[in-house]
């Protein structure tokens, strides 16, 4: 079958990124024999053009539209990324009569909101490798779509329970060359490259489980290793590990740095770290195998918040982290969050002071914290009235807890950043 698959992501806030997602899910209909051509919209200096060029050389059977980012987590001057989304999949029908279908993070967190209003028919909920290819074959063969497991259907009633690929351990990576080809760029780009699929830590306003579920499911760290000479090979010299916490299992990320490190790959990577269990070995090994940055979520520096966030971490191990990363010259970007239930005027002050003291080369202060739904902290935002009990979530929503005052932590922020020049506040 004919499949057209449009990565609608344009944002470049932050980074650029690469469909990694959508190349997933394009490797794994290629090998059941189904024609995959791949747009990625980050790369159209035209967007209607881009499509409608896409559609009309290879007229496709069906298109999967990849949905990222919603917003960008933002309290104030929100940007509400998902309207431009919308757009897309609108332009999508004006083009075509075929069936539509969504998936990726930004849908995942929100599938029935988002099916609702858009001009989409179908919806796939977390990973699309083996439902994206079961729904094609089920068109192709005239049967109902409704049933299986995770795909929405357009007023069609709930979705059956999604399924997780369990032994992640040998699943495909997508083709380094596809995934390349299709983002346009080799350089100066951080190749995003995926070792984990989901997380067990349940911190209480994470939104990772409706993405990718809370079983944690590994690769063999050599298929990881070859993927990455194989992109080496093509140019590349730069990647992000996209698994939520890198050092987590200890024992998997040694094993991965120590393959990466026999390899002699010669590349530098970035990672997203949580501040717990990092040990001096493991802190060393990622240096050796050419980690060179960081991103460290401490969120708060009050032990009280963070055990209301329902973090494993204690300020102190925030500390031996710093410390160990800093010894290593791998570079730290940290990130707070304020205004969690708990936070006090005192436990803001303690945590912008905590953060001073650290060392760190840049640190992100988010006030407020957007509300997804289905989390500890969705509900006790209903309990507390900042959110009713049909909001959707769609719309971006934060929680700043009813005892600080918004004005008063953004003002306290900006005496602390007015001296760090470093220290960007969202
Ligand atoms: C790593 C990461 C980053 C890195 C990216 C580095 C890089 N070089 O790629 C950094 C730190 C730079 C980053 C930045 C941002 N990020 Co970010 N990021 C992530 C993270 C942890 C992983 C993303 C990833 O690559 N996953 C791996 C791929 C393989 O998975 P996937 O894309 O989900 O694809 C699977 C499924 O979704 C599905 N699928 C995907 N597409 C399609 C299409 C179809 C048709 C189908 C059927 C299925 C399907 O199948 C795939 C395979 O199973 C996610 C959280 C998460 N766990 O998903 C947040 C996340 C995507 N980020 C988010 C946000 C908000 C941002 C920023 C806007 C933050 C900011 N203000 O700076 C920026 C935007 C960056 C940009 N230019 O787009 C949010 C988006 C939600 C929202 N509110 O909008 C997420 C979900 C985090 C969260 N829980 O809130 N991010
Ligand atoms: S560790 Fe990260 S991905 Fe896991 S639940 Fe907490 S915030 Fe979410």
């Amino acid at each position: 079958m004919k499949v057209l698959l449009i990565s609608a992501n344009r944002t470049e806030i932050n980074m650029r990124t690469m469909p990694l997602g959508l190349a997933f899910v394009a490797e794994a209909a290629r090998r059941r024999g189904h024609e995959v051509e791949m747009l990625d919209l980050a790369r159209a200096v035209d967007t209607r053009a881009a499509i409608a060029q896409a559609i009309t050389r290879h007229p496709p059977r069906i298109i999967g539209i990849s949905l990222r980012n919603i917003d960008d987590q933002t309290m104030r001057n929100t940007r509400f990324l998902y309207e431009d989304d919308r757009e897309v999949i609108s332009l999508v029908r004006t083009l075509t009569d075929r069936p539509i279908v969504l998936g990726g993070a930004g849908y995942s967190m929100f599938p029935d909101a988002i099916l609702r209003h858009s001009s989409a028919d179908l919806g796939i909920e977390g990973e699309g490798e083996v439902a994206f290819v079961t729904l094609i074959e089920a068109l192709e063969r005239g049967e109902p779509l409704a049933g299986i497991p995770g795909v929405h259907v357009k007023d069609g009633g709930p979705a059956e329970r999604r399924g997780l690929i369990r032994n992640m351990g040998d699943s495909p990576l997508p083709d380094p060359a596809v995934v390349l080809d299709a983002s346009g760029v080799t350089e100066d780009i951080w190749v995003p490259v995926q070792t984990r699929r989901g997380c067990p830590l349940n911190c209480s306003y994470c939104s990772t489980a409706s993405i990718e579920g809370r079983i944690l499911r590994k690769r063999n760290v050599e298929s990881v290793v070859e993927w990455i000479a194989k992109l080496k090979g093509l140019g590349v010299r730069t990647f992000y590990f996209v698994d939520n916490t890198f050092n987590l299992p200890r024992s998997y990320a040694m094993e991965l740095c120590e393959a990466m490190s026999r390899a002699s790959l010669d590349v530098v990577w970035r990672c997203i770290l949580y501040p717990w269990r990092l040990d001096e070995e493991l802190a060393s090994a990622m240096a050796r195998a050419g980690c060179i940055e960081v991103s460290l979520g401490s969120e708060s520096a009050d032990n009280e918040v963070l055990r209301r966030m329902n973090k494993r971490f204690r300020r102190e191990d925030v500390t031996e982290a710093n410390r160990l990363l800093a010894e290593q010259g791998i570079k730290q970007m940290g990130f707070l969050m304020l205004g969690a239930p708990g936070e006090t005027h005192g436990s803001v002050e303690k945590t912008l002071a905590f953060a001073d003291s650290l060392c760190l080369d840049s640190l992100k202060v988010s006030i407020g914290i957007r509300i997804y739904p289905g989390t500890a902290l969705a509900t006790q935002a209903r309990n507390e009235g900042i959110i009713t009990p049909g909001d959707t979530l769609l719309e971006p929503r934060f929680y700043i807890t009813p005892a600080l005052d918004e004005e008063w932590i953004r003002q306290t922020v900006a005496r602390y950043a007015a001296t760090h020049p470093n220290w960007i506040t969202a």
